[in-house]
């Protein structure tokens, strides 16, 4: 069967459930289509994309420049690996750590490769900089945090499905409750080996959790006071998501070490980032760590094209304008709504939480409707629905799919 055969939605489904490996459930929409906030399946049905692959497609699917960025770098050089310079790199290490404001950048490809790289950081920083024992470094995490799927970051999860028989585990990590400046405080009090504190600014996976007024400026001034690296890991909500370029911007905190993915390439390509000043990053020496496409010539100029339309269409303002008035107009709806408790978020990344059991399928069906309803979104753990649009989408959109989720909430109300 060549790529460009016509294929049914269920003869797509069946191929996958045949050689595909089993680790994902999808909602049952076949697509093959992408422009702006919009997304088609292979039978021409036009949805809204309310989930923007989990915040990689900020920029919205296809954008021209990002597009036009990887068409052409693609037809002159596409991989050296690290072992030769090329003529892309340096431009783009300057450009992003420009745009970030760091001194250092290093490039790798997947979310879960930077937060493995930012712990590699942090570790031989604490032994070379700190003084910690050599093996006795700690890195203090989150309860129900989501940092990727390798076995490191798995070993600090406390999700049963994603840790489940994938030991043994890496040990080296100290978990604290989410939002709570205290436990930080206790932590470093009591174990001197830390290296830093790994945190998302947002929970997304938990179900969009946002931490109160103060709690990352408080534990950066934690850290600072006990000498430990505070580490942003903004994969999710970095790139204008949540109403600024960075989750942490809305504290004016500065991370000393800032982790990036999804939609520092507009999803259109695997980029990621770690970003750090001299006195951290230069812990790195040639042949330290590395990476066969970290920061090749396409994800460099795929890169700095999605963050040029990130600044050029001030996406961050529309996610927070337009987040705004997505809150305001489900809360209208939730103050007479027996079937959602509440809706909670910050720009255009939110959450709505469904009056029912967390084992329940409600959410799941409401999400099946919503597919029906010309709108794709999923829930994350049992009762809750993330809603993420790109950042691209207009007023009118946005009320139109206000409209869409409401209609379809109505058919559940009890
Ligand atoms: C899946 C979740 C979201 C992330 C943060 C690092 C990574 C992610 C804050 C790793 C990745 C993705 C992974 C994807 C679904 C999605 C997800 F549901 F898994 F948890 F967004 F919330 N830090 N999140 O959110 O980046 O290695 O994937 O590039 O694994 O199912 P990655």
């Amino acid at each position: 069967m060549s790529n460009s055969e016509k294929i049914s939605s269920k003869e797509a489904i069946e191929l996958e459930d045949k050689h595909g490996a089993h680790n994902y459930h999808p909602l049952p929409v076949v697509l093959k289509k992408g422009q702006g906030v919009h997304v088609w399946d292979v039978e021409g049905k036009k949805y809204y994309d309310f989930l923007s692959a989990y915040s990689a497609v900020n920029q919205g699917h296809c954008h021209p420049k990002i597009v036009g960025a990887m068409h052409e770098q693609a037809q002159k050089l596409t991989l050296t690996s690290r072992a030769f310079y090329n003529d892309i790199l340096g431009k783009y290490e300057k450009f992003a750590t420009e745009y970030f404001g760091f001194d250092k950048i290093l490039p790798m490809n997947t979310g879960a490769e930077a937060v493995e790289t930012a712990i590699k950081i942090a570790r031989k920083w604490a032994y070379e900089k700190k003084g910690v024992a050599e093996t006795e470094a700690k890195i203090i995490v989150c309860e129900n945090n989501f940092h990727g799927r390798t076995t490191t970051i798995i070993s600090f999860s406390n999700d049963e499905e994603a840790r489940n028989n994938f030991g043994p585990y890496t040990p080296g990590f100290i978990k604290i409750p989410y939002n709570d400046t205290e436990a930080l405080e206790q932590a470093l009090k009591d174990n001197k080996n830390v290296a830093g504190f790994l945190v998302e600014p947002i929970q997304g996976e938990a179900g969009v959790y946002v931490p109160g007024e103060g709690f990352l400026k408080r534990a950066k001034a934690l850290c600072e006071k006990h000498n430990a690296l505070f580490i942003a890991d903004e994969v999710q909500t970095g790139i204008a998501r949540t109403g600024k370029l960075l989750a942490v911007d809305h504290e004016e905190v500065k991370p000393d070490m800032l982790i990036l993915g999804k939609a520092i390439s507009g999803g259109v390509y695997p980029v990621s980032a770690v970003l750090a000043n001299n006195e951290v990053m230069n812990v790195i020496k040639p042949g330290q760590h590395g990476s066969t496409f970290g920061g090749n010539p396409v994800a460099c100029a795929v890169a700095m094209a999605a963050l040029e339309v990130i600044r050029d269409e001030k996406l961050a303002e529309n996610a927070d304008k337009l987040g705004n008035l997505f809150r305001r107009k489900m809360d209208d709806y939730i103050r007479n709504s027996n079937i959602v408790n509440l809706v909670r978020g910050k720009g255009l990344l939110n959450a709505i939480l469904i009056n029912d059991s967390e084992d329940s399928s409600t959410a799941w069906d409401i999400c099946m409707k919503l597919k029906e309803n010309g709108l794709l979104a999923k829930p994350t753990h049992g009762n809750i629905i993330r809603f993420a649009p790109p950042l691209v989408i207009n007023e009118n959109q946005l009320l139109d799919c206000v409209d869409i989720i409401t209609k379809t909430l109505k058919k559940f109300e009890k």
